[in-house]
């Protein structure tokens, strides 16, 4: 297997700390500068139109793009250490928790940086300043709403760590582009849990 990724962008980070959680070993990366638009080439675009990493590439060839797929993908060829669930009680809660994160936070992280940020106009353009604020807005209500959650559990989809604590801990992490942390925002849960997140080993991907 391939994975088609990027250096220091969101997404790309959700697989690959999954991948460090799981302990996999010899998945060979091909890495694209966004900023140089190297993922709008052909040889990318025919892996994935929408112009968009990761993408896995299988032993047969075929492409497949969207870091949750990715990850459910190699939750099932790896189920150890369980990462999305052991029945289907709690496979449905921890993908609400995860689509909750990404949808809620992870989105509003990477639309207000995206429009906000002069780093990310090659790849935004063109950027819409008042969109990008007032996703910053939406990006502090998810913090808190996420923040409040975690006065009655220790990980974001519950009792143990799961794909949605990497999907939130990218995202945060990426809001960092945005001088957006927990503790300067008062959210001292939040930020308890983003240092319990930090200290895994595969936080150390990047
Ligand atoms: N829904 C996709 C989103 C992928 C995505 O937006 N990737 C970003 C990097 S974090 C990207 O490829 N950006 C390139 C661009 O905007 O042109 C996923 O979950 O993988």
């Amino acid at each position: 297997m391939k994975l088609h990724t990027s250096l220091r962008a969101p997404n790309p980070r959700r697989v690959d700390m999954f991948i460090a959680e799981k302990g996999i070993h010899g998945i060979e990366k091909v890495v694209y500068d966004l900023n140089r638009q190297e993922h709008r080439s052909a040889s990318f675009l025919a892996r994935n139109p929408l112009a968009r990493v990761p993408v896995l590439e299988l032993d047969d060839g075929r492409c497949l793009a969207e870091s949750r797929a990715i990850c459910t993908y190699l939750e099932a060829l790896y189920p150890e250490p369980n990462l999305m669930g052991v029945d289907p009680t709690e496979r449905a809660f921890i993908e609400m928790a995860d689509r909750q994160v990404e949808f809620f936070l992870l989105a509003p992280i990477a639309n207000h940086i995206r429009h906000t940020h002069p780093g990310l106009a090659a790849l935004e353009n063109p950027q819409f300043a008042d969109f990008g604020a007032s996703q910053g807005t939406r990006m502090l209500e998810a913090a808190r709403t996420f923040d409040e959650r975690l006065a009655s559990r220790e990980w974001m989809a519950g009792d143990r760590y799961t794909v949605a604590d990497i999907t939130a801990f990218c995202g945060l992490e990426f809001a960092r582009l945005a001088k957006f942390k927990p503790a300067d925002a008062g959210l001292a849960r939040l930020a308890a849990w983003r240092d319990r997140v930090a200290a895994r080993p595969s936080a150390a991907t990047a």
